[in-house]
């Protein structure tokens, strides 16, 4: 039977096994192909969907899944990340042993930051050893995705694996940026390759190939053994992609789970908003009339630090016709006074002056777009200050002067890039 078609036949089986489970969440990564939107925070605290951070998927999935217990491993420019953190993730009950807890990398045990990703968990060791899991479940902080942790938790343990790794199909071509894998046919990882060269296909079809998501479920014991065990190999970069996994597939059983839409059975979604131009998209995706991402499923709630706001307020200028939103998604604080704003998803707090016009663009919370400025396809920083009359997203050559245009064309512009002295610090 596929767990994800027909549900578990005892519920209370899975909660047992999520309650056993210790989930943490790999938030240290730079994504530095995200360019100088991440030049002041952590790819996972980058604002996505006009009210989130991008950790609030793996997070809110965690919470969803009735995982209650979760460390967040940091460690690149973790400031806004940790305070995102703190202020938004702290409403678990302590006294039922439910915590988001931040773990920055802190030479607890040996003298260097965080090298990959399994050194992170292996500093942790001891912290981990506290908290006496009997599964660990790993996340990358950096995906945007729902996914049912149980699910894959249950056909974990009903395999008798050591180690399950989500995976998904991805086109042949986009999958050298992946751990590849390939099984054998009750789903066990016979190969893998992190990031290999010449992707190995699925069998039977040619242009597809099995992604790792960088999801993991261990036994506690068998993870601690292999941590130990690395951590002694000079020769080990002690990441799990490059060096754990191809290694234990050899010895253990390490099983592939497959992640399908729950409804269909079919692709879910899953986005690693990795390029200026990939978080574009993805953010102006959410404006269609049927996204793939459904943020408005009560079923599966994306929880966020929330601001207190008012509502958004459009001020029509009944001379110049202009004071209005179209298909486009706005949040609370936003004041559009005589500006026009279309197909663009506004974050917290944007101010549109009179006359501006903003199109396809993304704009992060807290910017002024100056009376009669021009914006369009445009990702635009948090606390930028557009002045009067500026037109971007016009002409590429003028852009490339002043700001970052991607290759596929969309302008980055940050408040360093618009020669303000601080970024916007609330
Ligand atoms: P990558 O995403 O390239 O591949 P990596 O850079 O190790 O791998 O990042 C994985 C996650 O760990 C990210 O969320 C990142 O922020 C975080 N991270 C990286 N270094 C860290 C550190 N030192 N401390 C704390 N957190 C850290 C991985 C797998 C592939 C898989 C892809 C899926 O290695 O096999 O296919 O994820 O995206
Ligand atoms: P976020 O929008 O992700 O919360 P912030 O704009 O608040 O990010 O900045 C995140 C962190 O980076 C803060 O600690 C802030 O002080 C710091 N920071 C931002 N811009 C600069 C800058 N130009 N110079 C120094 N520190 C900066």
């Amino acid at each position: 039977t596929d767990p994800l078609r027909e549900p578990p036949e005892n519920p209370r089986f899975v909660s047992r096994l999520t309650k056993e489970t210790l989930a943490l969440i790999m938030a240290g990564g730079r994504g530095s192909r995200l360019g100088r939107l991440t030049l002041w925070r952590a790819k996972p605290a980058t604002p996505f969907g006009g009210k989130f951070r991008i950790i609030d998927f793996p997070l809110s999935n965690c919470m969803n899944s009735g995982i209650r217990r979760v460390g967040v491993l940091t460690q690149y420019k973790a400031h806004s990340l940790i305070r995102h953190v703190q202020k938004g993730w702290n409403f678990l009950r302590g006294e039922f042993n439910e915590f988001v807890e931040l773990l920055p990398a802190q030479q607890r045990i040996t003298t260097s930051w965080y090298q990959g990703t399994a050194d992170a968990v292996y500093q942790n060791l001891d912290i981990i050893r506290g908290h006496n899991p009997q599964f660990v479940l790993i996340l990358a902080g950096d995906h945007i995705y729902k996914m049912d942790y149980g699910a894959m938790i249950a056909r974990h343990v009903e395999s008798g694996a050591d180690m399950t790794v989500a995976c998904l199909e991805v086109p042949r071509e986009t999958a050298k940026a992946y751990g590849v894998m390939a099984t054998d046919e009750s789903g066990r990882v016979e190969r893998f390759t992190e990031k290999p060269e010449e992707p190995d296909p699925v069998p039977g079809r040619e242009d597809v190939a099995l992604a790792s998501m960088g999801v993991y479920v261990f036994n506690t014991q068998f993870l601690y053994e292999q941590l130990i065990q690395d951590a002694d190999d000079t020769y080990s970069a002690h990441d799990f992609g490059k060096d754990i996994i191809p290694r234990v597939i050899e010895t253990h059983q390490v099983m592939a789970y497959p992640f399908r839409d729950t409804e269909t059975g079919g692709q879910a979604y899953w986005r690693d908003v990795g390029t200026i131009d990939a978080f574009w998209s993805a953010n102006l995706e959410l404006i269609g009339v049927t996204p793939e991402l459904n943020l408005y499923d009560q079923d599966w709630p994306i929880w966020t630090y929330q601001e207190q706001l008012p509502p958004a307020k459009f001020i029509f200028d009944d001379e110049d016709r202009r004071g209005m939103a179209v298909d486009s998604m706005v949040s609370g604080g936003c004041i559009i006074s005589g500006g026009v704003v279309r197909h663009s998803l506004l974050f917290s707090n944007v101010y549109v002056h009179a006359r501006a016009y903003v199109k396809d663009s993304v704009i992060l919370p807290d910017v002024e777009v100056g009376a009669g400025a021009v914006v369009k396809r445009a990702v635009v920083d948090r606390g930028c200050r557009i002045p009067e009359g500026m037109v971007i997203g016009e002409d590429p050559e003028i852009d490339a002067e002043r700001f970052d245009v991607t290759p596929g064309g969309v302008v980055l512009v940050t408040p360093e890039m618009l020669g303000m002295e601080l970024h916007h610090v609330r």
